[in-house]
């Protein structure tokens, strides 16, 4: 007879400020760890963050479900406190039904139909920008694109839509632990919850966007309409504070390594590829969650039934075992068939080529009208649980002129 040795374990805690702060040293230490997974004291998970042990949990959705929830409560054990998400927070077959409706709404088709009016928006914005002399880059420029792109293409009326911005702090604020930041925010769930729900039904939607294209799917029997409703959800949860974070980070990325900046700056057609580095070497993305569905053997570790796992996509892009000179940002490296940043699997992001495509005509834009960014004061990250960002940019920008 002989008894499983103990699990290793760890001290560290992701969603501490001093990690969010920097976040990558604690992540080469879990990497380093003597296990491919790593049981986190304060919170009583498992942490993966090697990027094989990364890809082999997202990889096995039958024994790592998703039905447990998207964040650090244990749905198996307690009440969301929201609807859960009939996306992201189901397991096959089901998720399955509800994807094909969203992948069909973001298809390649309507993504080229709306990059025109992209471009164009990004055009003005960098203009402006650039005009405006000093300016913070994050509320002034970086929120602004995806902010109006994105609500313009689910059809969505023109209004202030702050609301959204608070919505997503709940949401990937909610997949943390319950901190006073977060009780605080959410006293204003009631109200932004409605402003939300109101948005989503058919009757607030224009007759030929991604929402419209969406409740098609509930005339033609697909789903029912209240399913059209939460899948509307989806896309203002998920789809909006993802891609402002991201650009920041991506913008911040060019700032501080100019070498690049100026590859990108002669070179306009390398924006897509600039943004997928940055997605790999640091963006909004760093971690999600599975809950284990039964007693799991993984890589020699024993996991017990419904045991949430945090897989941290974040130390996975940055893993040596992986990717050579991880540490390096270098917009010329070949990243998407590895990208982890949008997870991998079943549950990969549905509109990850929207989310690309914002990036490309952000940056192509950027490109094509700016010499020199110049930053002008300290960036700030948020360091309160949720997706990784900044919150202040200062940044100069100095015209192209050819
Ligand atoms: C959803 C949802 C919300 C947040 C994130 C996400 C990363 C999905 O409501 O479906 O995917």
């Amino acid at each position: 007879m002989h008894s499983a040795a103990a699990p290793v374990n760890s001290d560290l805690d992701p969603f501490s400020p001093e990690f969010r702060a920097d976040p990558f040293e604690p992540y080469t230490r879990l990497r380093e760890a003597a296990a491919p997974i790593v049981w986190l004291n304060k919170y009583s998970i498992w942490a993966v963050s090697r990027y094989q042990a990364v890809r082999a949990v997202l990889d096995d959705w039958r024994r790592f479900s998703n039905a447990g929830g998207g964040g650090l409560a244990n749905y198996f054990l307690e009440k969301p406190w929201r609807r859960p998400s009939l996306i992201l927070e189901v397991d096959p077959p089901e998720h399955q039904r509800t994807r094909r409706v969203l992948m069909q709404a973001l298809s390649a088709h309507r993504l080229q139909q709306v990059r025109v009016t992209f471009e164009a928006q990004a055009d003005a914005l960098i203009d402006e920008a650039i005009e405006r002399g000093a300016l913070d880059a994050i509320p002034d420029l970086v929120q602004r694109f995806p902010l109006t792109v994105f609500p313009d293409a689910v059809g969505m009326r023109r209004e202030d839509r702050s609301p959204m911005l608070a919505y997503g702090a709940m949401v990937f604020g909610g997949f943390g632990p319950v901190t006073p930041w977060y009780q605080d925010l959410m006293k204003q769930a009631d109200a932004v919850s409605a402003w939300i729900m109101e948005r989503c039904q058919r009757q607030a939607l224009s007759a030929d966007g991604i929402g419209a294209a969406i409740y098609a799917h509930a005339d033609a029997g697909d789903i029912e309409e209240g399913e059209a409703t939460l899948l509307v959800r989806s896309l203002l949860s998920a789809g909006v504070d993802t891609t402002i974070d991201s650009i920041g980070l991506c913008l911040r990325c060019l700032a501080e390594h100019p070498e690049q900046w100026a590859v990108l700056r002669d070179n306009p057609g390398m924006a897509r590829r600039a943004f997928e580095e940055a997605t790999r070497f640091d963006s909004s993305s760093q971690s999600l969650f599975r809950t284990t569905l039964e007693d799991v053997d993984f890589q020699g570790v024993q996991l017990k039934k419904h045991q949430k796992v945090l897989v941290l996509i974040g130390a996975a892009g940055r893993d040596p075992a992986k990717w050579p000179q991880p540490d390096r940002f270098d917009i010329q490296r070949r990243v998407t068939a590895s990208q982890i940043g949008y997870g991998a699997g079943v549950h990969s992001c549905v509109a990850q080529m929207m989310a690309r495509l914002e990036g490309e005509v952000f940056f192509a834009a950027l490109a094509r009208k700016v010499q020199d960014i110049e930053l002008v004061g300290p960036a700030v990250l948020r360091l309160q649980p949720g997706l990784r960002g900044l919150s202040s940019l200062p940044i100069r920008f100095t015209r192209k002129t050819i």
